[in-house]
């Protein structure tokens, strides 16, 4: 039951790592990395597999733990020997493994309800938490090597299976893998409402909803949190674009530009995202009017002064994307004043984290 049980967590975990280093990439990229802005959806479908898996997983590994956990209060060998020293570092390196993973599934489960009650920075953590877990992990599988060799190695696997005995307490392991299966499933199902439309109404896990906010479309931090309501309101807001040269542009004037459209998610690292119909002027024809190139790196500047939703960057790749655009308008509508009036960030294939709202100046860096 353990290792059927180790084999659904271990995909689940390694669903969550996987592409958990995708979204951390995608907001602190490594040098040798260059993160391409298509497919458009992609960070939609990552982020939410990387919520779903963590999900998922707090069922897989509740069972889990109920099936060994005698094990790790089972006395030691006496008198002291290498096998009792052995043993004692393997329930060491299961104890980080299970300490670490349990921390890690709950602060994530926290973060996506937007509830931060630590001291501590939570993407960091949550990022350097997934390396214990990882090396922790090598580390089981390391020294259970032998018993899972001799495992896929035994001669009659059917016969000997079926000679296992099969009773916990009652319940036989079939019925206990069904129900296994079923809360995964359960929670899996009652949480992709919030990125999947067609299970929004029964996204009871789901602290977001599509459609649920102004225009149709969620809002994490509104202007007033953000304390930009006057100057965002303001007949002096200017969109200000250093390159080159430098330009200014009132509302009027950016309205009289081109326009162009994209359909595009908002998708949120919490695991919420959807889709919408932006239109605005294309980033990189504003880039082209004040004299800069397609290979520009931009920091997008919102009036929003505190913490790190303040600024964004925008690597060459998606700054030179057709479909990365200043939006002033969204499904039809101006911008409301919480999905960023009067201008915001949208572009492909990226966290919603980085799609600044209430934009007021573009820098070439
Ligand atoms: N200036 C600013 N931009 C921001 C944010 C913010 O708090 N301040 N929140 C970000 C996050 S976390 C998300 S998911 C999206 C949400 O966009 P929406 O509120 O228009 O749906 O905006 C992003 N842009
Ligand atoms: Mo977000």
């Amino acid at each position: 039951m353990a290792t059927v049980l180790g084999r659904w967590l271990g995909i689940a975990v390694l669903i969550c790592f996987l592409t958990g280093l995708l979204s951390h990439w995608q907001q602190e990229t490594p040098a040798w990395l260059t993160i391409p802005s298509r497919p458009a959806s992609l960070y939609r479908v990552t982020q939410g597999l990387h919520v779903l898996s963590g999900l998922v997983s707090v069922p897989l590994l509740l069972a889990k733990l109920w099936t060994v956990y005698p094990k790790l209060f089972a006395k030691l060998p006496w008198p002291p020997s290498r096998r009792a020293f052995a043993e004692l570092l393997e329930r060491l390196s299961i104890a980080i493994l299970v300490a670490a993973l349990a921390l890690e599934v709950f602060i994530g489960f926290l973060n996506t309800l937007q509830w931060y009650p630590w001291p501590f920075p939570f993407r960091e953590t949550h990022y350097a938490l997934a390396w214990v877990i990882v090396g922790a992990l090598l580390i089981h599988l390391a020294v259970k090597l032998p018993l899972i060799l001799a495992h896929w190695t035994r001669p009659l696997p059917s016969s000997e299976s079926a000679s296992l005995p099969e009773a916990t307490g009652g319940m036989s392991r079939r019925t206990l893998f069904r129900t296994v299966a079923g809360a995964g499933a359960l929670v899996a199902i009652t949480a992709a409402g919030q990125s999947v439309p067609a299970l929004a109404p029964i996204a009871v896990l789901a602290p977001r909803r599509p459609g649920v906010g102004p225009q149709g479309l969620p809002v994490n931090r509104t202007a007033s949190d953000a304390g930009v309501v006057a100057q965002a309101l303001s007949d002096e807001w200017r969109l200000t674009v250093v390159g080159p040269r430098e330009l200014t542009f009132s509302l009027e004037q950016l309205r009289a530009l081109p326009q162009s459209r994209a359909d595009l998610p908002i998708a949120c690292v919490e695991g919420w995202s959807q889709s919408a119909r932006w239109e605005g002027i294309r980033v990189r024809d504003l880039l082209r009017l004040c004299g800069a190139g397609d290979t520009a790196r931009v920091r997008v500047v919102s009036l929003e002064r505190d913490g790190f939703y303040g600024t964004s960057e925008l690597p060459p790749q998606f700054a030179a994307d057709p479909l990365t655009l200043l939006a002033l308008r969204v499904n039809g509508e101006n911008l409301d004043l919480d999905h960023g009036f009067p201008a915001r960030i949208i572009a492909p294939n990226r966290p919603g984290v980085l799609q600044t709202k209430w934009v007021h100046r573009l820098e070439l860096l």
